[in-house]
Parts: structure tokens; sequence; C-alpha cells
């Protein structure tokens, strides 16, 4: 197929019409070739380029879950200098700072019993009491509780440390927790790989080799994963395809990424607030340019409690067929770094009216992505929770 046939190439830079043709032709682009769609590319471009891969891969078929978070603690040993949401240790009776016990998280599981949800996500700081075994035996009880439900939980960052902690390897350290019953991997805890800009907003965490050799070590156990990026702070155009590049290596390796995550890097509270937030044009470039570059990860996500419902839905024509979940008022990264969901909360009715809203089709998925049910002719009695003017 030709570029020419595809795309409406008039007052696009001749320079970028090479990476169109690829694009036509199913072919991968390289690593300076992603800088130059960065550089070069506009929204109307780069939305053409990464409709037609969504639209090839996907038609107009947008995946969103039934889910709900737990997040333990929001204490931290570590000290990332864009998180709003941690508080360190000496914190601890900070009004803000959260620990739950066994129990308590037990009891939040136990609250969805009659909700029809599939996952539960678990993520939070890293608390040295917390260790690996402390969490084997909770998973072993939300499984007791609710033998179907995917527990998809933990970090690198947070394995990095449980494994470290237990004297375990890695694949030790995850053969442990999978055998209790954790199903995947989140894809936190990526942020930059590049050792230029994580060393300057988050130093003492795990590191880029460690993070890649974690989901590397949790692939080859049969343990799917996801991929995060943290963009839109003081990195360059090149350490976000260096970022890229590096996952898209490992896929290549292993194929067991299912979704790959920009986060935009929100500005509220925290130690690097003077950076201030990009635009959403910025936004809508990074994830067309991740839908182009990243060829072998299937699905790109658009998490909405980050990126705010409507730039989501502007997002599902610009290569992102994953709008994540439900949610349920259940996680408190992104509201406490000031984004505009500070309550994020879904009905599925709201859930498929944004889908519907700009013409795609919304089918509910489980964690890996086998489709549950398609919601294109499903009429609601549910009210509307959100004011809308479809
Ligand atoms: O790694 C922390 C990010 C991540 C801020 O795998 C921030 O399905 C923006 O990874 N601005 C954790 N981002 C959350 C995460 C995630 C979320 C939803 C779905 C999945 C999945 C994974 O949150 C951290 C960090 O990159 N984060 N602070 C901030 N101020
Ligand atoms: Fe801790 Fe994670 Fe926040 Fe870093 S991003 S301070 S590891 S909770």
């Amino acid at each position: 197929m030709s570029a020419n046939d595809t795309f409406i190439l008039e007052h696009v830079p001749a320079e970028l019409h090479p990476i169109a043709h690829k694009v036509a032709r199913g072919e991968r682009i390289t690593a300076e070739e992603g800088i130059k769609l960065f550089e070069l590319g506009e929204v109307a471009f780069l939305g053409q380029l990464a409709d037609f891969i969504r639209t090839q891969r996907h038609g107009d078929t947008t995946y969103f879950n039934k889910n709900f978070h737990v997040e333990p603690t929001n204490l931290c040993v570590f000290d990332c200098k864009f998180c709003a949401y941690s508080r360190l240790l000496r914190e601890k009776g900070d009004l803000q700072a959260w620990e739950m016990s066994a129990e308590d998280i037990i009891e939040t599981v136990k609250s969805y019993d009659k909700a029809e949800v599939t996952e539960v996500h678990i993520v939070g700081g890293v608390h040295p009491k917390m260790g690996l075994h402390y969490f084997a035996d909770l998973i072993r009880s939300i499984k007791a509780e609710r033998p179907d439900i995917h527990v998809k939980a933990f970090t690198a960052v947070e394995l990095e440390y449980m494994c470290r902690k237990a004297k375990l390897s890695y694949k030790e350290g995850l053969e442990v927790l999978k055998a209790a019953g954790q199903d995947s991997l989140p894809g936190g805890g990526a942020e930059i790989f590049h050792d230029e800009i994580r060393d300057q907003i988050c130093k003492d965490k795990c590191s880029a080799d460690q993070w890649l050799e974690i989901h590397e070590t949790a692939h080859e156990l049969g343990m799917p994963s996801n991929a995060t990026m943290l963009y839109g702070h003081i990195e360059a155009y090149k350490h976000r395809i260096h970022h890229m590049e590096a996952l898209r290596n490992l896929q290549d390796k292993t194929n067991k990424f299912n979704a790959f995550i920009p986060l935009k890097y929100r500005s509220g509270n925290n130690q690097m607030s003077d950076v201030g937030e990009v635009s959403v044009i910025e936004d809508i470039k990074m994830y067309a340019v991740a839908r182009i570059f990243m060829d072998n990860f299937p699905h790109i996500k658009a998490y909405w409690p980050m990126i705010g419902r409507d730039t989501a839905q502007l997002l599902l024509k610009f290569g992102v067929n994953d709008i994540d979940g439900t949610i349920d008022d259940t996680t408190k990264i992104y509201s406490m770094a000031g984004a505009e969901e500070q309550s994020p909360k879904m009905s599925t009715y709201d859930i498929v009216k944004l889908i519907k809203s700009v013409g795609k089709r919304p089918v509910e998925r489980d964690s890996v992505y086998n489709e549950l049910k398609d919601y294109s002719d499903v009429e609601f009695e549910e009210a509307p929770t959100v004011k809308s003017y479809n």
C-alpha cells in the first residue's frame, strides 16, 4: 500500500513522507524516525497514522474493564520528586498518610462481593513492614474470598524492594507471589529509563535495568504485564524514544506486555511542581507516536483518572484503544497530584457513553483482553451520573 493512497500528505514536511510509507506498508520505524515524528509531526498527520494502525488492529473496538484499586499504604521509603501521593516513613503521623491492615484490605475486597468487578489492582508506597510473604498471604486471602478475581499487583519498584528484603531472586520472589494467586503486574515504576532523567527524578528506586529484568522474569513465568512511561516533565523527545525502544526490544523477546500506558506528569503538590504540565497537543502527539512506534504492543491505554475523561475520549482518535476501568474512586495517586478527576469513578453507563459518543464500539474486557461483553446495542435504565452534551 502506498502512503499517497492512504494518507493526505499535502503540507506534511517531505522528511516525514518515508515514515508515512513505512506505516502504510506495516513496517517498523526507527528511533531516529520516532524523534522526527515528535519534532516535525503536526497532530493531524500523526492522527492519520495512529488511527490507521489502531483501526487496522482493533477496528472501532474500545476496551474497558470493571475494576477497583487497593492502595495498602502511601508510606514509602523512596522519595520520587514527582510523587504527590507518598509520605516518607518519617511523616507517619501526617494526616494524609495511611496504612491499611490486612483486615481492612480484605474488608475492601468483600465490599465488592456483589459487584461485577473482574480485577483488583494493588499498588502503593514501598513500606518496609509490608514484605513479600505478607503480600503473598494477603493475595491468598483475597483469592479465598474472591477466587474469580484477577490480581494485578505490585510495580517492579515494589517487587525489587520486596525480593531484596526477602533475600530472594526476582524469579524466586515472583514464583512465591504467583503461587499465592498473583496473576499479572501493572506497568508502574518505569518513569523514564534514561539515566540522565531517572537520576534527577527518582534516583533512589529500582533502576531501568532492574525494572526490565523484573518484567522479563515475570513474562518467563507466564505472568503478563503492562508498561508505563511518565512524560511531560524534564525529559526530551530522545528520552521518550529511548524508553519506548527498550520496551519494544523486550517485547520482541517475550511478547507478554499487554498495554503501553503513557502517563502524563501532573504537577500538583510535589517537589518539582515548578516544571508545570504539557498541553493537550503534546498529549495527543505522545499517544499517537506511541501507537506508531510501539508496533509490537497490542494495546495503547489512556488511563482516564490521570489524563481526565475528556482527553481520554479525544485520544480514542489518536491511537488509543483502551481506557482502563470503572475504578470506583479507589485510587489517590492522581487526585493528590492535582488531576481533574478528584474522585475517579465511572459507571458502566458513563464509560459506554463516553466511547459511543465518538463513534467507537465499547467492549468490556478481562485483564488479559478476552472480550466479555459488547455494549454497542445495550440500552441502560440507569440515569447518567456525568453531565453530557452529546
Ligand atoms: O509509576 C506518580 C505515576 C505510576 C505522578 O498497569 C504520576 O494498568 C503523573 O503505573 N503525575 C503508578 N504520574 C500508576 C501506574 C498505573 C496506573 C494505572 C494503570 C496501570 C496498569 C498502571 O503513577 C507511577 C508513576 O509513574 N505517578 N506520580 C504524577 N505526579
Ligand atoms: Fe514511592 Fe512510588 Fe511515590 Fe516513588 S512513585 S515515592 S516509589 S509511591
